[in-house]
């Protein structure tokens, strides 16, 4: 089953895609969380989601609920241990930090804001206005209920001004939560319809000027802080609501003279999630 949210004027509509048939339901979290009850569900519909995905579309999709934590796991992959090779990034002892964490038992868990700061699929996503260096990160994220429970999957982009996490480590938060740091969707797709998470390609481009400026895969079967023990972290003395989003971290990383600019679009796909696009701003 797949959850899609969209916006006409004033009114939010939420279909639910399943074999074939869609249906309008009241709400993705309270369906997800009465376990896909038949209750949830307003009628079945005619409507063509295609049409949805038309730039020219008066109802544009939106993100499919409004979550009210989000969360961001770090260094999940290998590759990520060289989140910054500059020797002067900090260190504890002889490791840097993104080195230390990788090999440590602990992962990194960090705030990621709430739904203020985040876009749906063909939403704008900004650069910071003090950031020469912002880049996308393509992530597999999961929707949980309170108690930790995987209620659904979907695609997350956690935009990182990585110039400003570089100059300290104290500055993370002011890297990664602002207006326009995130953007998710453009679905959400239950657990049994996503089958194994880490068997999945994930794949972005950035386009500029129409053509492809970067582009790069990877696959969630090399994630190594894997998704159970990022949730049980999370929610170790923390109460989650409903809702709480948790992206998984990044396997693809563009270089340092391959950041976003103003007018990019950014597109990241994962088998099973669909396609999330979003176009760059700064203000
Ligand atoms: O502290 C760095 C953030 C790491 C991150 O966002 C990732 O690995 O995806
Ligand atoms: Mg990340």
């Amino acid at each position: 089953m797949k959850i899609l949210r969209t916006q006409k004027y004033n009114i939010k509509n939420t279909y639910l895609i399943d074999n074939g048939k869609i249906y309008l339901i009241k709400d993705a979290l309270s369906f997800l969380i009465n376990n896909k009850s038949e209750k949830e569900i307003i009628a079945e519909v005619k409507v063509n989601i295609e049409e949805f995905f038309n730039k020219e579309s008066k109802e544009k999709i939106i993100i499919p609920f409004d979550p009210p934590e989000i969360y961001g796991a770090g260094i999940s992959y290998f590759v990520s241990r060289q989140r910054y090779t500059d020797p002067n990034v900090a260190k504890i002892g002889d490791k840097s930090i993104y080195e230390a964490v990788y090999d440590a038992e602990r992962p990194e868990i960090f705030f990621k804001g709430t739904s203020r700061c985040v876009v749906g699929h063909n939403g704008i996503i900004k650069i910071r206005s003090d950031s020469e260096w912002t880049l996308p990160e393509p992530e597999l994220a999961v929707v949980l209920d309170h108690k930790g429970n995987i209620l659904a999957y979907t695609i997350f982009d956690d935009v990182s001004a990585r110039d400003i996490e570089a100059q300290n480590p104290l500055y993370l938060p002011q890297s990664k939560i602002y207006d326009g740091s995130s953007a998710f969707g453009p679905y959400l797709v239950t657990p049994e319809e996503f089958g194994d998470p880490y068997s999945k390609n994930i794949k972005m481009r950035i386009y500029r000027n129409g053509n492809i400026f970067f582009e790069g895969s990877a696959s969630t079967s090399s994630m190594k802080t894997r998704i159970e023990k990022q949730i049980k972290y999370l929610l170790r003395d923390n109460s989650i609501p409903d809702g709480t989003i948790l992206t998984t971290g990044t396997p693809i990383m563009p270089g340092k003279d391959q950041g976003l600019q103003k007018g990019d679009v950014v597109e990241i796909t994962i088998d099973g999630l669909g396609t999330l696009v979003t176009s760059v701003d700064k203000p």
